[in-house]
């Protein structure tokens, strides 16, 4: 095969904002980064971030077919020269979309070599050009990770893996993707437990399992501090697939975990939209449960389908869904380190390169929406008052002394045998505010 020599996107000029009664399917129509919401740009609240995993790296396969994706930049090898050639064409596609962020496995973006040896090298030669080409757009590095599910080594799990030299294989693992990370300027590292869980108990020592994952992300904080990486790590919840149940399942497990073992300090969440849906929640139940604990970290944009049960990883279109999202986002003081970072692909029917354009435009533009509408129901005011009417009460003297703890069970039972009964209740009101949420859109 003749090598390949760019651009890989002939057709596509650089994707610019023409409002929304633009007929241009390669333009944004609410996404103008440059424009003030909350007196904050939409490129400084959204920090769009493109995952080389699924654009780049994804054949588009499902377990009945193979791969349908067209890609012809890639020569289908696993050498480093064809990595480093994606590198280029990842960059050239990300310039263009004007996407701030990208995220990588070290899998995804250097080839597994015969040693571990062999493979940090390959990551070293990859990432030479991973730097160039973010010095070259300013385009920056969102958060990094390591891969420990793929490799038949991880088949039993990685830190929680039977096998001791199968931890230590992920530590050395991990220890690298973090300085690849931290070199490339990552603000954040993530590490989505993939097979840290089990498919029969039978066989599992829990405990021991979970006090394995603990050492491992400890380890990672220490290291940390030794080449003075001072971003945060994140844990992404999901509940199941590949194994039947997965540790971190959810935002609530994932806090627990991390309180148990000293570790909230360090980590806060990157919640993922199908993987809420795995875990029976909705997105907004997982945004708020993290957001309420102060662990809101970042994001992986995406959605299921509600006809099919697995992780399909869909761009999201979705406007309720995003308003929601930006909605929670905005009410826990918006994205710091994290992004929205599109952990997503398109449809194995959707094989041609133009398709990724398409497909992140769809998603960038429905954010946009989503955090344009997000601020107007927050300074239009009405949702807000109706929740602070909602808990009033405890704005009396007995809810504020309730709250700053001047009561105990006697007292409070003292009270209620003078008054015999509580106040009636006011109604939840839930149908009206559905219906006024449904006005702004
Ligand atoms: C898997 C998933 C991962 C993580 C990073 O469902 O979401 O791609 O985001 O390992
Ligand atoms: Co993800």
């Amino acid at each position: 095969m003749p090598t390949f020599s760019g651009p890989a996107f002939p057709d596509v000029e650089t994707i610019r904002f023409e409002g929304p009664d633009s007929r241009n399917p390669l333009a944004f129509r609410h996404y103008n980064a440059e424009e003030l919401v909350e007196g904050k740009s939409m490129r400084d609240h959204l920090r769009f971030s493109v995952v080389y995993w699924h654009t780049f790296r994804n054949p588009l396969g499902d377990p009945f077919g193979v791969g349908t994706a067209v890609r012809p930049w890639d020569d289908g090898t696993e050498s480093v020269e064809n990595a480093q050639r994606r590198v280029r064409v990842a960059f050239e596609f990300m310039e263009k979309l004007t996407a701030p962020y990208y995220a990588f496995h070290d899998r995804d973006v250097a080839p597994e070599g015969a040693t571990l040896a062999e493979s940090n090298k390959n990551l070293d030669a990859v990432a030479k050009v991973l730097k160039e080409e973010q010095q070259r757009t300013g385009i920056k590095l969102l958060w990094g990770t390591a891969n420990l599910f793929s490799n038949r080594r991880y088949m039993h799990g990685a830190a929680t893996s039977p096998n001791a030299e199968v931890f230590a294989y992920a530590a050395a693992q991990v220890k690298k993707a973090l300085e690849v990370t931290h070199d490339l300027g990552g603000e954040g590292y993530t590490f989505w437990g993939g097979r840290e869980g089990y498919q029969c108990l039978w066989n599992t020592d829990m405990h021991r399992e979970l006090d394995h994952l603990a050492k491992l992300l400890h380890m990672a904080v220490d290291y940390a501090k030794e080449i003075g990486y001072t971003g945060p790590f994140y844990i992404e919840p999901k509940p199941m697939e590949p194994t039947k149940h997965q540790y971190d399942s959810d935002a609530a497990a994932c806090l627990n975990f991390l309180r148990q073992y000293d570790l909230m300090d360090h980590f806060k969440l990157n919640l993922e939209t199908n993987h809420a849906t795995l875990a029976g929640h909705t997105m907004q139940h997982e945004l708020e449960v993290a957001g309420s604990a102060g662990s809101l970290g970042s994001i992986d944009a995406n959605t299921g389908d509600v006809l099919l049960g697995w992780d399909t990883d869909q761009f999201p279109t979705d406007i309720y869904l995003t308003t929601q999202c930006m909605h929670s986002i905005l009410k826990y003081g918006g994205l710091t380190t994290g992004g929205v970072n599109f952990d997503a692909k398109v449809r194995r029917e959707s094989f041609e390169p133009l398709d990724l354009f398409y497909a992140h435009i769809g998603g960038m533009d429905a954010f946009a929406r989503g955090l344009k509408i997000a601020a107007a129901i927050r300074a239009d005011g009405r949702l807000q008052s109706i929740v602070d009417e909602r808990y009033s009460s405890w704005s009396s003297p007995l809810g504020k002394d309730i709250e700053a703890g001047k009561h105990s069970l006697a007292s409070l039972e003292k009270l209620m045998l003078e008054k015999g009964e509580a106040t009636a209740n006011a109604s939840g009101r839930q149908e009206m505010i559905e219906n006024l949420i449904n006005d702004y859109l």
